[in-house]
């Protein structure tokens, strides 16, 4: 019998391009047809055909509550029962914005947007237009969203600027743009020996998750802080990912450098659409309608989304929250690695709060050299063995994964227990 899935996909193909509303989600990268969902609960969710899957993307990211988390569901429900959107400020934005401030200290003012592209783009422009500067840079591999300047890749030379990594992009937005080696503080002093009085912003992940898990090296972030100090450059955390994922000061509490402004996204909005930047006052300021810098959006701080994420940054406050999901997300990788290790296969693992990188490869990667070196047909191998068993791992050799605080002990054997049988047979 053909499976739902199937057919769903190839009616949806007839009407979205590619039969999915973002390119990640057609599998390309693994091969094979995208899985449709019709229902999530806790750590799972089950697809078209009625099989349950042990879910590691969590929507790649906003999960940390895991699917329909009930405090959540709820604060939805009550906010949709009072109107949908009204177009003008409410309280629950105002709650939400001061628990933000509150909660990342280098925010003094935040505006809410309804996606992490919206926050990557609105950035940008601020730190362009209290600049008065064009030039920015960005790391290969890092992904801050689908803005013209932000779909950008390495130039030929390792100092030219950069190239469209899309088309639609004009060679010349494209060329404002400088993009670097993560981790590579050699290139980010050449860069700002070359034009560091013209960079009006340095745009990073603190921690990498756009090309599978790379984690910052010592010195890298500080290097960035101290460069966009001594030139007058903006430094810009994209925390559309870490924010409240690697723990509740995000990456920028971890490693305890202070951005000049910050974007967010995913987990504060619970699994609705709502993402936000912040950041310095006297940068915020110059945003409309109080400066020069226009940004707007019709559903911006929308009531429903904003419930959804207050009731997610009240819960993940919790006594030991980040503890527990970072020793069950360490658990995890080291159970998987130690089952490869028993059968001889190169993999290697590692993570940071609640999201995690799986390598085919005998060592760590630390820059995106090095995540091309790792075995992409393997990880696929891996990919499809492990969704026949009912987990779901992101359908790329190049995503992080994450774990929720509904993660369990069974969720952990089951997962495991696959993994013995995969490489088992490998
Ligand atoms: P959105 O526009 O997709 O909400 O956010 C863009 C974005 C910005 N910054 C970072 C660090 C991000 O990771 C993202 C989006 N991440 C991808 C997954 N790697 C979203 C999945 C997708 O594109 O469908």
């Amino acid at each position: 019998m053909t499976s739902r899935n199937h057919l769903l996909f190839e009616q949806s193909q007839q009407y979205i391009p590619g039969g999915v509303n973002s390119p990640v989600r057609a599998f390309k990268s693994v091969g094979g047809e995208p899985v449709f969902f019709q229902r999530g609960e806790g750590a799972y969710f089950w697809d078209a055909d009625g099989k349950s899957y042990i879910d590691y993307v969590g929507s790649w990211g906003p999960l940390i509550l895991g699917h329909a988390h009930p405090e959540v569901v709820k604060a939805v429900q009550n906010a949709a029962q009072k109107g949908l959107t009204f177009g003008a400020p409410t309280e629950a934005e105002l709650e939400i914005a001061q628990l933000i401030c509150q909660l990342i200290p280098s925010i003094e003012q935040v505006r809410l947007v309804s996606s992490g592209t919206e926050a990557g783009m609105s950035v940008i422009r601020l730190a362009r237009g209290f600049t008065g500067r064009s030039k920015i840079i960005k790391f290969e591999g890092c992904y801050h969203g689908h803005d013209d300047s932000l779909l950008v890749k390495a130039g030929s030379g390792a100092l030219t600027f950069g190239n469209p990594s899309s088309a639609g992009v004009p060679a010349e937005t494209a060329g404002h743009t400088i993009v670097l080696d993560y981790n590579d503080i050699a290139g980010i002093e050449a860069a700002f020996n070359q034009w560091g009085k013209e960079i009006a912003a340095v745009i990073v992940e603190p921690v990498a998750g756009n090309m599978n898990l790379i984690a910052p090296q010592a010195d890298f972030l500080t290097k960035l802080r101290e460069l966009c100090t001594q030139n007058g450059s903006v430094l810009i955390f994209d925390e559309v990912m870490t924010g409240f994922r690697v723990g509740l000061g995000c990456a920028q509490g971890l490693y305890q450098i202070k951005p000049d402004l910050t974007a967010l996204g995913k987990v504060i909005g619970g699994g609705m659409p709502m993402a936000a930047f912040g950041g310095r006052r006297d940068i915020m300021q110059c945003l409309a309608p109080l400066g020069p810098v226009y940004q707007a959006g019709t559903l911006s701080g929308n009531p429903v989304a904003v419930a959804a994420g207050l009731a997610t940054l009240k819960l993940i406050q919790a006594p030991g929250f980040y503890e527990k999901l970072s020793n069950r997300t360490q658990q995890l990788i080291d159970g998987i690695a130690t089952k490869a290790k028993n059968h001889g296969i190169d993999f290697c693992a590692q993570s940071i709060g609640g999201m995690f990188g799986l390598y085919f490869s005998k060592n760590i990667p630390t820059s995106f050299a090095e995540v091309m070196q790792c075995d992409k047909s393997a990880f696929n191998r891996f990919f499809h063995a492990m969704l026949e068993e009912g987990i779901y791992f992101a359908p790329s050799a190049f995503e992080a994964g994450f774990v929720s605080s509904v993660h369990g002990d069974n969720e952990l054997d089951k997962t495991l227990s696959a993994a013995e049988k995969i490489f088992g047979n490998w």
